[in-house]
């Protein structure tokens, strides 16, 4: 057997699960503790007892009953057919009230599904945030990993709660489905103009790039030295060993500053919640204070303004109407333009074009430079 144990001398001990600290009440934390290998391969190989307690049971019941209830509206759109139902499942949504509702609650079929599991799964994290909280207060711990998990929900409390709160509207909010939950995301953007110019997005992912970052640097530099004990990262920092040593001497040799075996978890953890922090003020700032990032980043110098290229609008052609020669208001033409496709033509400034439609929507227009 191994002597020194460290990442790459592991060996898998089997014995009576340990229980960890003893509790007052034991009946809060599970009797079930099994040992499986292949866990073992990639971390602990005990799993349980995990303690529930009454705020985890809540939770539990809470966040399950909101994903049934998601689940059974969604089925009911397909007519009950189990098997569309997972076909579709990725496409299907629990939709929010339409925008006449308002703040108000509109019948279930109307959007009232959408209140109730929104308000059982905030039930539900907020419950699982308090459960964490207790948990490690319970095991004298700092409450850190409670606090990272608060800024995730205050971006989920935003996106769902607090800006359709301050737009004075439930349809303002995310609606519950795989899919669909994307094509919000992307609405969003273009009615507000682009999220790409709202400082605090490019915030957020600045802090979610530098975050895969900090985690593959920290990751990589604590595997390279845990053949001289690095993984053992208090140790190392009570006691100051080659590892530590090595890998900062590393960074400062590589790229002239360090973190410390300390100070780089502080770096991780703040990169981390700011992602969140920084993103749940971009999105409550939109639409309450600003409108459109696009017009917003021209008043404020991000994005020039760019000359008007036409005399007037111009409406958009019916099918047949545009046979024969057209002229575009501008002269300059397009050179090494020889067809474009319909549609695209109100796109092209300066430009003379003849245009054929023997088949509307299929043919393309011919564009003389
Ligand atoms: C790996 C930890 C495990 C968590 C997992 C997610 C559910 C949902 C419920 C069908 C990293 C469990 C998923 C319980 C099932 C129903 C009703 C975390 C890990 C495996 N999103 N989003 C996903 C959520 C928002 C966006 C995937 C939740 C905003 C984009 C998953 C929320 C916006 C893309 C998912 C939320 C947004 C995704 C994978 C809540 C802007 C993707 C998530 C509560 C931030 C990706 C098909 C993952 C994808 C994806 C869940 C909010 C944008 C379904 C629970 C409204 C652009 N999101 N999301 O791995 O593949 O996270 O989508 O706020 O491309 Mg999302
Ligand atoms: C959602 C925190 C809440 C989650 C909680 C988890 C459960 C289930 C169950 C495990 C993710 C609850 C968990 C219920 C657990 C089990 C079983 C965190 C969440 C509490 N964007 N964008 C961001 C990029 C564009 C848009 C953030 C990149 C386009 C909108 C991030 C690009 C448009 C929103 C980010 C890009 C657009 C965002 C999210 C590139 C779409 C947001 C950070 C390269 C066309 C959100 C300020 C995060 C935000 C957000 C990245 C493009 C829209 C940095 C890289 C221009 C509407 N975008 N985005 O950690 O905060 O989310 O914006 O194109 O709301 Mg974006």
């Amino acid at each position: 057997m191994a002597e020194y144990q460290n990442l790459f001398t592991q060996v898998q001990v089997r014995h009576a699960p340990d229980p960890g600290l003893p509790i007052p009440d034991p009946h809060n934390r599970g009797e079930l503790s099994v040992f499986s290998y292949w866990l073992g391969r990639i971390g602990d190989a005990q799993i349980g007892p995990v303690h529930l307690g009454w705020l985890g049971v809540l939770s539990l019941m809470t966040g399950g009953l909101s994903i049934v209830l998601m689940g059974l509206v969604m089925w009911s759109q397909v007519g009950w057919d189990p098997v569309q139902f997972v076909r579709l499942l990725p496409w299907l949504a629990v939709e929010p009230p339409s925008p006449e509702w308002g703040l108000r609650i509109p019948p279930l079929a109307e959007g009232g599904w959408w209140i109730l599991c929104g308000g059982l799964l905030t039930a539900a994290i907020l419950l699982w945030w308090a459960r964490m909280y207790l948990r490690a207060r319970a095991l004298g711990m700092g409450t850190h990993v409670a606090w990272a998990f608060a800024a995730a929900i205050w971006l989920y409390l935003v996106l769902g709660f607090i800006r359709p709160l301050l737009m004075g509207s439930w349809s303002e909010a995310v609606p519950f489905g795989i899919f669909p939950h994307l094509d919000w995301t992307a609405a969003f953007s273009i009615r507000y103009g682009n999220l790409f110019y709202n400082p605090f997005h490019m915030l957020s992912i600045v802090f979610l790039y530098g975050s895969a970052l900090l985690f593959a640097m920290h990751a990589a530099t604590i595997l390279a030295v845990a053949k001289m004990g690095g993984e053992r990262e208090i140790d190392q920092i009570t006691d100051r060993g080659t590892a530590a040593e090595r890998s900062q001497l590393f960074w400062r040799w590589t790229m002239g500053f360090n973190a410390t075996m300390e100070s780089i978890h502080r770096w991780a953890w703040w990169f981390a919640v700011l992602t969140v922090i920084t993103g749940g003020i971009g999105i409550v700032l939109t639409g309450t204070v600003v409108d459109n990032w696009y017009l917003w980043g021209q008043q404020h110098g991000l994005i020039p303004v760019y000359p008007e290229v036409w005399e007037a609008p111009i409406p958009a052609p019916l099918p047949g109407e545009l046979d024969g020669p057209f002229h575009a208001p501008t002269p300059e033409g397009l050179p090494g333009v020889s067809s474009i496709a319909p549609g695209a033509w109100s796109s092209l400034p300066g430009t003379e074009v003849s245009v054929r439609f023997a088949a509307p929507l299929t043919s393309a227009l011919e564009v003389t430079p």
